[in-house]
């Protein structure tokens, strides 16, 4: 393949040309939040990636904005997911926004890292993750991740995180997830 080049807006995230564009509703979350979504249709957030060959010679890369909201006492958020390939690593950007890194491994370890801007976030390998906007306005942040990484996005469904972040008396707070089916 040919040398391309993508303009990345560093506030809004936006990308020129915009290729892929991923759009997530409350009605694709469904089952996520502990309390039920009375507007399916409201957007939750969008994936603008940069494509390229899903394989591991190659990096993809995307801009995921995140609307800020809430449903109940949890704060809208990402699906997460660990990689299909497990090892596979990757590195968030923030751009704007205030958010925190929902971590966790298949054993039940969970691991929260603040995502504000400027921050570079290291996702190891064999860590799902989940973005979480605790903020006021959009969370933006731009993903490097190997071609082949890939989705799994069913072992979350069916066990959800160890952990839950949620609105507390003090702002963010991490507590235990009472709906959590793992080991
Ligand atoms: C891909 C990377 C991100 C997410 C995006 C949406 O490996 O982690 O681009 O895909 O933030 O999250 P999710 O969990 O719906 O894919
Ligand atoms: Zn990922």
């Amino acid at each position: 393949m040919d040398p391309f080049s993508t303009l990345l807006d560093l506030r809004t995230g936006a990308l020129d040309p915009q290729r892929k564009v991923t759009e997530r509703r409350l009605a694709d979350l469904d089952g996520l939040f502990a309390a039920p979504v009375e507007d399916p249709q409201r957007l939750a957030y969008r994936v603008l990636e940069i494509p390229a060959p899903a394989d591991n010679s190659n990096l993809l890369s995307s801009t995921t904005i995140l609307e800020p909201g809430r449903v109940g006492d949890e704060y809208l958020m990402t699906k997460g997911h660990f990689h299909a390939t497990r090892e596979r690593a990757e590195i968030y950007v923030t751009l704007a926004g205030d958010g925190r890194l929902l971590m966790a491994t298949e054993d039940g370890r969970t691991h929260v890292e603040a995502m504000a801007p400027g921050t570079v976030n290291y996702v190891p390998g064999w860590w799902a993750h989940r973005s979480v906007n605790v903020g006021d306005e959009p969370l933006v942040f731009f993903a490097v991740y190997p071609g082949d990484a890939g989705y799994d996005y069913g072992t979350i469904e069916e066990q959800g995180f160890p952990s839950l972040i949620v609105a507390g008396p003090d702002g963010p707070a991490v507590v235990p997830n009472p709906r959590y089916r793992g080991t």
